[in-house]
């Protein structure tokens, strides 16, 4: 139905409805995609955790090398770098004035080098804009838990935000697993993490250090953006961009925003390239497939959030070749696939439109400006547009946009094409919910659905908060990939008898009989994937030799395991073994060890 346009009629502008975003958001929002680089001590001791007492002498790259990192990101679409400036080991990346456990005491540039400023260069000559992150547990320093080192880490963080030009984002990371080093105390600090760090004193400061910059939390303060809840790499299909200020801020409202929240907060997904955030030889070979780039970017921009990629950087000093290409690749995809805007020349209708205007008709969604936008009457809170193609159109990809400034508004909506002359329902291929997909649309929605040839598409916004406003609608047809690519599920653990009790002084041990001698360098665990209950923390991993004897072979923690329930590699010395156990005296909750999967590793011969 084409509605008559009431061409001199002066038509409202739709009131907001709040909260709505700052510009700085909008800016933010609008990068879509920005790269992480996790690079510290880790990337020398295998770890993903440092514990705090890791030699800076260790810190000596033959090639390191900010440019080569920098012109990755670029060629990988992201507009940006967050650089972990201080993991949680505590070493600094900087040549902080604040402690000498930095570069400056390792032999890398003779002590006289600074990461953070090689990259924060090297980021402004390839046009990236450029942030860190800084742990705020810090492992090493002997202060931790106590208020000095709540100054201390707010020092460092004006040293960061003071000297290094402008910083788009701060990255603070709520992770805390209590133990660590401390200067030698080798014990278990908790903090309360919504109040230890003084976080409403620091926030002000931090804006009167770099105005511009957005502030990132994990529901302990809200900031500018949020944390979604898990390292994966996707973000709910109910995605709101608002937090409340106060009150409890669990998960789930992480994952999929509050409806109702008082403050605008959106979403920020972070994941890898590879499995782990710090380079491991043991990932070459494991970097994220360009079909599973895809669906990271499908369930993240796709769905009104940004992408954080991280990098790791590896021994020498550089990305490997590996992740640059694959990212490269990534990128390649992304701009092919939404290159050509198949709605080009469509004729557009609604079933309403504001006032019957010109200034917010159908038409706005296909003029490509962000600024203009379709509307309905204030009282019309549902309403549909349709595109009717010049000719049948093989697509298979919805892209839709609300028009943020004003708030976002969209409950729910519905998609439908008509082929062969019949309206058939759209769903989208990647719906982890299918009673929740649908829901939201915010800055960027994507629909991904088969290639169909369709005459005509029709947006049906069932609910809103108030009355829509559509900016932008694409269509498109992507190259078909397997987007489905999936890691092998068979058990590796098929071939073993495995049992439990408790031994010695661990809370549980895990027995994994090898049904006879067999020389073995390696034990590899993946944790319960469907949820964190019975999480190892810890391991001591013993061998039993023909003898009967238990021989300790490797201990240490699964650092990081609940936030990324990756497989966990623990490598030893070879030796003959009929029986594996391992140890575990942490176990997240409760007190028996879920597993998926173990596997255990023979010398390649
Ligand atoms: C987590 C940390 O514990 C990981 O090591 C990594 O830095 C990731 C981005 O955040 O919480």
């Amino acid at each position: 139905m084409m509605l008559a346009l009431n061409l001199n009629a002066k038509v409202n502008e739709p009131k907001a409805v709040m909260p709505v975003p700052s510009e700085k958001q909008i800016r933010l929002q609008d990068m879509e995609m920005y790269a992480f680089i996790h690079y510290s001590l880790n990337t020398y001791t295998n770890q993903e955790w440092g514990y705090g007492n890791e030699d800076p002498a260790l810190f000596n790259p033959a090639k390191l090398d900010a440019r080569q990192w920098a012109r990755t990101c670029k060629n990988a679409g992201m507009k940006g770098i967050i650089f972990t400036a201080k993991h949680h080991c505590g070493f600094c990346m900087w040549p902080s004035e604040y402690t000498d456990y930095s570069v400056k005491s390792s032999p890398w540039k003779n002590g006289k080098g600074d990461v953070v400023r090689e990259l924060a260069d090297a980021c402004r000559e390839e046009g990236l804009k450029f942030a860190v992150y800084l742990s705020p547990w810090d492992r090493n320093h002997p202060e931790y838990g106590r208020a000095e080192y709540v100054t201390y880490f707010h020092n460092q963080l004006e040293e960061l935000l003071t000297n290094y030009g402008e910083i788009f984002e701060v990255w603070f990371d709520g992770a805390n697993g209590g133990n660590g080093w401390y200067g030698g105390a080798n014990e278990t600090r908790q903090i309360d993490r919504q109040t230890y760090y003084r976080w409403k004193d620091l926030f002000p400061k931090i804006l009167e250090w770099q105005p511009e910059c957005c502030i990132w939390n994990d529901g302990s303060e809200p900031g500018d953006l949020r944390w979604v809840g898990t390292e994966a790499g996707y973000v709910g299909e109910t995605n709101w961009s608002l937090m409340k200020s106060s009150g409890e801020r669990n998960r789930n409202m992480l994952h999929f925003g509050v409806e109702n929240g008082d403050v605008w907060v959106p979403g920020e997904t972070n994941t890898s390239i590879r499995p782990g955030w710090f380079y491991h030889d043991s990932e070459n070979g494991r970097v994220k497939s360009l079909a599973q780039l895809m669906k990271t970017y499908y369930r993240s921009v796709g769905r009104n959030s940004t992408l954080l990629l991280n990098f790791p950087v590896n021994k020498e000093g550089l990305i490997p070749q590996e992740d640059s290409i694959r990212a490269a690749a990534f990128y390649k995809m992304v701009k092919e696939t939404f290159r050509h805007n198949l709605i080009k020349g469509a004729k557009i209708s609604a079933s309403n439109v504001r006032g019957g205007s010109r200034t917010y008709s159908a038409k706005k969604v296909a003029d490509n400006k962000q600024k203009t936008y379709w509307a309905t009457d204030d009282s019309v809170k549902s309403a549909s547009i349709t595109i009717e193609l010049k000719s049948p159109t093989r697509v298979n990809r919805f892209l839709v946009s609300e028009y943020i400034p004003l708030g976002q508004r969209v409950k729910k909506f519905s998609l439908e094409a008509m082929t062969d002359g019949k309206w058939i329902e759209l769903k989208d291929d990647f719906t982890e919910n299918p009673d929740m997909t649908m829901s939201t649309i915010g800055r960027k929605r994507i629909i991904c659905f088969p290639t169909i040839e369709a005459e005509k598409i029709r947006l049906t916004i069932i609910d809103a908060k108030a009355c829509p406003l559509i900016s932008e609608i694409g269509l498109y047809l992507a190259p078909e990939i397997d987007t489905e690519a999936r890691e092998s599920t068979e058990k590796k653990s098929a071939g073993y008898r495995i049992s439990f009790k408790k031994a010695g002084g661990a809370a549980e041990s895990m027995f994994i009989d090898l049904g006879g001698a067999k020389e073995v360098c390696g034990l590899r665990f993946l944790p319960h994937q469907k949820n964190r209950e019975g999480t190892p923390l810890d391991y001591i991993v013993y061998g039993r030799t023909s003898d009967g004897t238990w021989k300790e072979v490797a201990r240490g923690e699964f650092s990081n395991i609940i936030n990324n329930p990756i497989w966990q590699d623990i490598a030893f010395e070879s030796g003959i073994f009929n029986m594996i156990r391992l140890d575990c005296s942490r176990i997240s909750s409760g007190k028996r060890i879920a597993y998926d999967d173990v596997e255990v590793v023979t010398p390649k011969k």
